[in-house]
């Protein structure tokens, strides 16, 4: 559908078509739509912008990355409709493998991610399946012996909670990006971008870019100052003192959505 560039919302509405686009393609699942409803809702309350909470995270999510012996990218059918290109710059860039992991997995549309990973320009794409994450009930298990299973570091956008905890009771530690904060994945990975991945994703590559000659002992003190919980917290307060302000007349819509 040909959305009108001059729409107030012609963002929100382009991204929504990508991932009814992706549904269609067989990509995106029935569910990914009900998430990214919700998803919206948060970014609604942050502003449509990244702020400096997110910022930060990502700084650290870089550091994070680059230190890592053996990093993988997770992908899902929303992650891969919004921000397959992007995964795939990513992986390229720091030779991490992306791995097709899905909450409602069935091998069609396995198959149909790996393919699309591979359209958009990734070079190593793995489908999981031949190791089980334990503790973990939902088809997220299936985890691939050089992908997931091995990894040190993960990078789960998107992520659906439980998965998160059983990872990092492997010792690994998790990277998500999640524009809710309150969430169980928010809570519980090592690293949390309250940010959306259409944004963030393309500040990783840059950061990426940017951070990659970096010695190892400046990337060690970005990746020990950084405290989650307190990422969190400013999240939280940031969006709680931004209603505040609209709800006592300081500024309007407009100001707080800086578009
Ligand atoms: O492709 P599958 O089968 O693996 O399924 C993927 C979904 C997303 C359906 C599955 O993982 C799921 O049900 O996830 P949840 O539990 O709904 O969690 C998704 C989280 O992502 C929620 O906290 C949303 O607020 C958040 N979210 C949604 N859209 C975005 C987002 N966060 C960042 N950027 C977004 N665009």
């Amino acid at each position: 559908m040909k959305i009108p560039e001059n729409h107030p919302r012609y963002h929100s509405l382009k991204i929504r078509e990508q991932l009814v686009m992706g549904y269609h393609q067989g990509i995106t699942s029935m569910h990914g739509l009900i998430a990214h409803g919700r998803g919206e809702a948060f970014d609604y309350l942050i502003g449509e912008t990244t702020r400096t909470w997110a910022k930060d995270a990502i700084n650290a999510a870089c550091a994070m990355l680059l230190l890592a012996e053996h990093p993988v990218l997770s992908v899902n059918g929303n992650t891969a409709a919004l921000v397959g290109k992007d995964v795939a710059t990513l992986s390229n860039l720091i030779g991490a493998p992306v791995e097709v992991n899905l909450f409602h997995r069935n091998e069609g549309r396995v198959k149909k991610i790996v393919d699309y990973m591979q359209e958009m320009g990734a070079k190593k794409v793995l489908q999981g399946g031949s190791r089980e994450v334990p503790g973990l009930d939902s088809e997220r298990r299936w985890v691939d012996e050089n992908g997931i299973w091995k990894a040190d570091v993960v990078l789960v956008p998107l992520e659906d909670g439980d998965r998160c905890e059983k990872l990092q009771a492997m010792g690994k530690r998790v990277i998500t990006v999640d524009l809710n904060p309150l969430s169980r994945t928010a809570r519980s990975a090592t690293i949390t971008i309250v940010d959306n991945v259409v944004r963030t994703m393309p500040m990783l590559c840059k950061c990426i870019d940017e951070m990659q000659n970096k010695d190892r002992s400046v990337l060690e003190g970005i990746v020990e100052r950084y405290s989650n919980n307190t990422v969190l917290s400013r999240a939280l307060i940031g969006i709680k003192e931004g209603l505040t302000a609209m709800a006592e007349g300081d500024y309007g819509l407009e100001e707080y959505q800086h578009k």
